[in-house]
């Protein structure tokens, strides 16, 4: 077992806001992660926090329909509040539901003065699209309205899909906005979770200590 100062020695389901429900009080830092629906976005929470059930995944699109919050605590008693926000682009959900989800995601995304980080999800197999590039815009506005700093990390999930030879250049296709991070993930084989974790930890201590430096994947 390795012993290093991100892995979560703790993890916890601490709150959970329906579409109609106010958003739990900030408590500290938080990491959103956002993406189509079934991209993989609790498959990655669960080994980020290397927790095999602690977030509920499905093979049915749109099964996360609440924004969860989680809290992992790693070994050096950092805190981070991990936030899975419902998938988007579920269409078997009526107008008015994706309505009222899309408000209070984009509520969530633009006032949150604690979010540090909001990882983009794409599936390796698809890049981004017009959907993620909306999401990464619309984050982007929170430097207008001068938020807080929130950077916007571009990650690439099942990368386990594609052979290990070719990742790096499918990766490398990937278009992305000025100044994204970019990293591919496998929940299934761990792939990529380390340099995640040392890319969510620059950004969530953003101006409080250096953190060690990461070489793109
Ligand atoms: N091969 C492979 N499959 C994965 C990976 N991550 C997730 N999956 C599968 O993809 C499906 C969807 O995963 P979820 O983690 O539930 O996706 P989600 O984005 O949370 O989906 P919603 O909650 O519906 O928005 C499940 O069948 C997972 O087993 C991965 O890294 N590799
Ligand atoms: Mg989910």
């Amino acid at each position: 077992m390795s012993a290093a100062p991100w892995d979560i020695v703790q993890a916890e389901f601490e709150a959970g806001a329906a579409v109609s429900d106010s958003l739990p009080a900030a408590l500290g830092v938080e990491i959103a992660f956002a993406g189509r629906s079934n991209v993989g976005k609790s498959s990655l929470l669960n080994a980020l926090m290397q927790r095999r059930n602690l977030v509920r995944t499905s093979s049915t699109p749109g099964c996360t329909r609440q924004i969860n919050f989680f809290r992992a605590t790693a070994r050096d008693e950092a805190v981070f509040r991990l936030v899975d926000l419902p998938g988007y682009g579920y269409a078997k959900r009526s107008k008015t539901e994706r309505a009222a989800w899309g408000r209070l995601i984009e509520h969530y995304l633009l006032e949150r003065d604690w979010l540090r980080a909001v990882v983009v999800l794409v599936d390796v197999r698809r890049g981004v699209e017009s959907e993620e590039q909306e999401l990464i815009d619309f984050v982007r506005q929170r430097d207008v309205k001068r938020v807080g700093p929130c950077r916007v990390i571009v990650v690439a999930t099942k990368i386990d899909k594609v052979p290990k030879s070719k990742r790096k250049a499918t990766l490398a296709k990937f278009s992305l906005p000025k100044g994204a991070r970019r990293l591919g993930v496998s929940a299934v084989t761990g792939d990529g979770i380390e340099p995640l974790w040392k890319q969510l930890r620059k950004a969530a201590f953003v101006g409080q200590e250096a953190v060690e430096d990461v070489a793109p994947t």
